[in-house]
């Protein structure tokens, strides 16, 4: 009975994440049938390997990494991207809470992106009214879209996040070309793992415990990892935590969506959780088909030698002969002040 409910609700989720009638459009197909077609698709790469010294022991800092592709399809992508374009203009005429939507002014290659936040507004750098980053705990945004609600059902259901770790927040990002998101590691008032869902074009997200700023959107790292469109990165363990991830300049527009659960000791105030996204289950083991598939999956691109010992515990290295590009405030810009809230306060 409850296996049965199980796969009808997974049958919904993909009939109505799916466009044009993929999922029994009048050819009679079961959308059990055609769910399982999709799974025993699925790549799933979880053996991400770079050996590095930290603080004298010898790890693999891209531990917790996985890569699954092909969760979404290409009609998929196009009605999520066209949400997400719907939702974009909805904040550009002003339609959206304040601090759903920002578009910072860009002045330099690598500065600036779009961005929406669903579920939670955060700070990346301290903003003009003083908020620490992290959660703004009395700022309110827009909840998660519908569509995008059905996209946590399906990563839960495809047993690529965990049922334990169900996101209630997301921020979209909309990269033109030549758009960046400087090195960082995610903030502690969000779970682990989580995860970002590409879009639109292909780019490489890199990784390494240093990551060097070469110039403008130019970082390197130790591994650079191609992020398929549709495929979902799950960050979690060394990978999310040991490792810091940037993604350098990209070569043409792209569109990222990272869904992350929050503490519950930061939740916005106020925050109602949805019921929507209480007790999700995976589809049951045996329909799954998993699959683990080394190659030809994307791999990630080792670019240094393995095993190096770290010479420094500083993170982001300038070379010194070039002018420094420092990571500031444009890199991570601060949401607009809004003048109702209390400063300082999360
Ligand atoms: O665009 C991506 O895939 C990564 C996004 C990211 O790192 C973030 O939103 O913190």
């Amino acid at each position: 009975m409850g296996c049965r409910r199980s796969l009808d609700d997974v049958a919904d989720n993909l009939a109505s994440l799916s466009v044009g009638g993929s999922v029994d459009a009048g050819g009679g197909k079961p959308a059990a049938e055609d769910e399982a077609v999709r799974l025993s698709k699925l790549g799933r790469k979880k053996d991400f390997k770079y050996m590095e010294r930290v603080r004298g022991r010898l790890i693999n800092v891209l531990e917790g990494l996985e890569l699954h592709t092909g969760v979404f399809s290409d009609a998929e992508q196009r009605r999520i991207v066209n949400c997400i374009y719907d939702f974009q203009e909805r904040g550009r005429k002003g339609q959206l809470r304040e601090r759903t939507y920002s578009e910072p002014r860009k002045w330099m290659r690598g500065k600036g992106r779009v961005t929406m936040q669903f579920g939670c507004c955060y700070n990346y750098a301290m903003d003009k009214d003083g908020n620490p980053p992290g959660i703004i705990r009395d700022e309110e945004v827009d909840p998660i879209p519908p569509l995008l609600k059905q996209m946590i059902k399906r990563m839960v259901a495809w047993r690529i996040l965990p049922s334990t770790c169900i996101p209630n927040s997301c921020i979209v990002n909309i990269y033109d070309k030549d758009d960046c998101i400087p090195p960082h590691i995610d903030h502690h008032d969000f779970l682990r793992p989580f995860c970002t869902v590409s879009f639109l074009s292909e780019c490489n997200i890199v990784f390494g415990t240093e990551l060097k700023i070469i110039g403008p959107g130019d970082f390197s790292g130790c591994a650079s990892i191609p992020l398929p469109l549709g495929s979902v990165l799950i960050l979690s363990g060394n990978g999310a935590d040991v490792a810091k991830h940037c993604v350098p300049a990209v070569p043409a527009r792209r569109i990222s969506i990272t869904f992350r659960k929050m503490d519950d000791a930061k939740l916005p105030y106020g925050f109602a959780e949805d019921p929507e996204l209480q007790n999700l289950r995976a589809v049951p083991l045996r329909r799954q088909q998993l699959h683990d598939i080394p190659s030809p999956q994307p791999a990630a691109r080792i670019v240094q030698p393995p095993e190096r010992v770290m010479p420094t515990q500083k993170s982001m290295q300038v070379p010194a002969q070039r002018s420094p590009v420092l990571l500031n405030e444009d890199d991570f810009p601060p949401l607009r002040s809004s003048s109702s809230r209390k400063p300082g306060r999360r």
